[in-house]
Order: structure tokens, then C-alpha cells, then sequence
């Protein structure tokens, strides 16, 4: 199964964080077959915190999706996650966008992600290396719900 995973850092080392989550991914998950750029991008929703770098890549796993979210899981903690409020400064942050086509409603996980097509950060990174691939439910490919997007928030290819 394809699966698209966005990762988000913006505390401590951000690029070190997002390199490191990319290498547990691969040993735990699966083969990285897709990595976008990295984006420094504003920060969405609480705006009072630092800035982020966000990169979205593919990744082909055998593992079903709530044992992909347990290893998910496990590497934000791994790297140091502590959670302390929603939509708040992270360490680090991996977001499950799509499951291949399929569509995943249970308690503790919703595929596709839910606020994907409203953030900038998100559709910017995917509309680089998946520009074609479709929204089950919205049935628009990246590219599209890009265009459409409302969020005006900056995202920048980040540059050391
Ligand atoms: N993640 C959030 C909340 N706000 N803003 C940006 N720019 N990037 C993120 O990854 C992000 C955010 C919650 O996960
Ligand atoms: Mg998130
Ligand atoms: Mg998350």
C-alpha cells in the first residue's frame, strides 16, 4: 500500500528531527519512495509559536493503517515528542494524509487526513511529488484542491 505521511518540526533541530524521522520511517514502516522538498512555513491554527519545517513523503508499508499509526506513534516519541495542546509547538509531528484510495474512520484515526486540503503547508509539499494523485472523498487531485485552497499562509522552500 502507497501511503503519504506529512512530518512537521518546529523545535530544536528541525532538519535533523525531520532526517532522523525519514530513517525510522523507512526501518519501521517501509521504503521511502518519495521525499518532497522541505518547506519553512508559517505556523497554522495557534499562531504564537515558532515557524515550521514541513515535508511530505511516500512511503509503500505493509502495515495495515492502525498499525501504521502505532509506529507513528512510536517514532514521535522516539525523537522526544512530549504533547502538550493541540495544534501546539512539537518536536515533531508525522500526520497520516492518504491510505492508498481508502478511507479510514475509526476512534482514533481519520484517512484521509482531515484539514489536508485546507492548509498550505500540506498541499504544497504533496502537490510537488504527487501532483496527480486523487482525494477519494473530494475526488480532486492535489494540484486542484491546491488551487483551490483558501489558506494564505506563506510556505518557502527552506534554505539554510
Ligand atoms: N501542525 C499543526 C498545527 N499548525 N502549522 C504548520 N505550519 N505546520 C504544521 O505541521 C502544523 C501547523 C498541528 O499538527
Ligand atoms: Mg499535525
Ligand atoms: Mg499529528
Amino acid at each position: 500500500m502507497k501511503t503519504f505521511l506529512l512530518l512537521g518540526a518546529n523545535l530544536g533541530n528541525r532538519i535533523q528531527t525531520l532526517q532522523r524521522a525519514v530513517g525510522l520511517i523507512a526501518e519501521r514502516v517501509g521504503s521511502v519512495t518519495q521525499q518532497s522538498s522541505w518547506y519553512e512555513t508559517a505556523p497554522w491554527g495557534v499562531t504564537d509559536q515558532p515557524a515550521y519545517v514541513n515535508q511530505v513523503i511516500a512511503v509503500e508499508t505493509d502495515l495495515k493503517p492502525d498499525a501504521l499509526l502505532e509506529q507513528t506513534q512510536a517514532i514521535e516519541q522516539q525523537l522526544g515528542r512530549v504533547r502538550f495542546e493541540k495544534w501546539g509547538a512539537r518536536l515533531i509531528d508525522i500526520d497520516i494524509l492518504y491510505y492508498d484510495q481508502e478511507i479510514v474512520l475509526t476512534k482514533s484515526l481519520t484517512i484521509p487526513h482531515p484539514y489536508l486540503h485546507q492548509r498550505r503547508f500540506t498541499l504544497v509539499p504533496l502537490a510537488e511529488i504527487a501532483p496527480n494523485f486523487e482525494h477519494p472523498v473530494l475526488q480532486k487531485t492535489s494540484r486542484e484542491l491546491l488551487a483551490v485552497c483558501e489558506d494564505e499562509s506563506e510556505v518557502v522552500i527552506f534554505n539554510f
